[in-house]
């Protein structure tokens, strides 16, 4: 059985049990206490993921310790074409979002939300979150943009470009950007998670996040 490395309060987790939940594929979950900086233990570096985080999927030999790697691997594993299209512009499409996912919701929603709600700012502190939500603003202005013209971000249907934008998005006002200016990412919202099967949201995170510990 597959198994997937996750946090209960992890966002880039959710991706990943989203898709296992649409492809119906049974898995095992490990939890990391990211409370306690499990994560960050020497033998999990070593062993799991280099880069001391979650999810990391485990499949046999195979090992994905990057929320995107996880989702392609399960979608081509599955030969699963409607989630992840393998024709040259429509996987080309795809991987905008993706794109768009790693780079302005994960540096603008996801750190600026991870420095309002537990006090951990990945640059600076608390006087640096409009420069978070900046970057947060470009991603949902440019989903804006294609959500005000169809359903879903790279397809006439969901594909895995919509699952890696989700989490974030959804949370952004908790990072301080709200979705009231955005009917188009309000609509997708409620499509999403009108889906069925759609996997349970990850704990709300607490306020006392202890620093990480010197020896770990
Ligand atoms: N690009 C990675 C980001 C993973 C990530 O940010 N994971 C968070 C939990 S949602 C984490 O492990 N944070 C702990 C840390 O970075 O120290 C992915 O998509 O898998």
């Amino acid at each position: 059985m597959m198994k997937l490395y996750t946090g209960a309060e992890s966002g880039n987790s959710w991706k990943v049990r989203i898709l296992l939940e649409q492809l119906e594929i049974p898995y095992e979950k490990v939890y990391m206490d990211l409370l306690t900086w499990e994560h960050k233990k020497k033998d999990y570096i070593a062993d799991i993921n280099p880069r001391g985080q979650v999810p990391v999927l485990v499949d046999g030999e195979n090992r994905f310790w990057d929320s995107t790697a996880c989702m392609v691997y399960l979608a081509r594993k599955m030969n699963r074409t409607d989630w992840l299209p393998i024709e040259a512009a429509a996987m080309a499409e795809v991987m905008h979002w993706i794109a768009l996912a790693h780079c302005e919701i994960h540096f603008g929603l996801q750190y600026g939300r991870r420095g309002v709600m537990r006090d951990r700012w990945v640059i600076g502190d608390a006087t640096n979150l409009p420069q978070y939500q900046r970057f947060g603003k470009m991603a949902m202005d440019t989903m804006e943009w294609r959500l005000s013209q169809q359903d879903w971000l790279a397809a006439p249907h969901i594909t895995i470009a919509d699952i890696a934008c989700f989490p974030y998005v959804l949370n952004s006002p908790e990072a301080g950007l709200p979705h009231g200016a955005y009917p188009g990412i309000s609509a997708w919202l409620k499509r999403c998670l009108a889906m069925p099967r759609w996997a349970e949201p990850p704990r709300a995170p607490t306020r006392d996040y202890p620093d990480m510990p010197a020896e770990s």
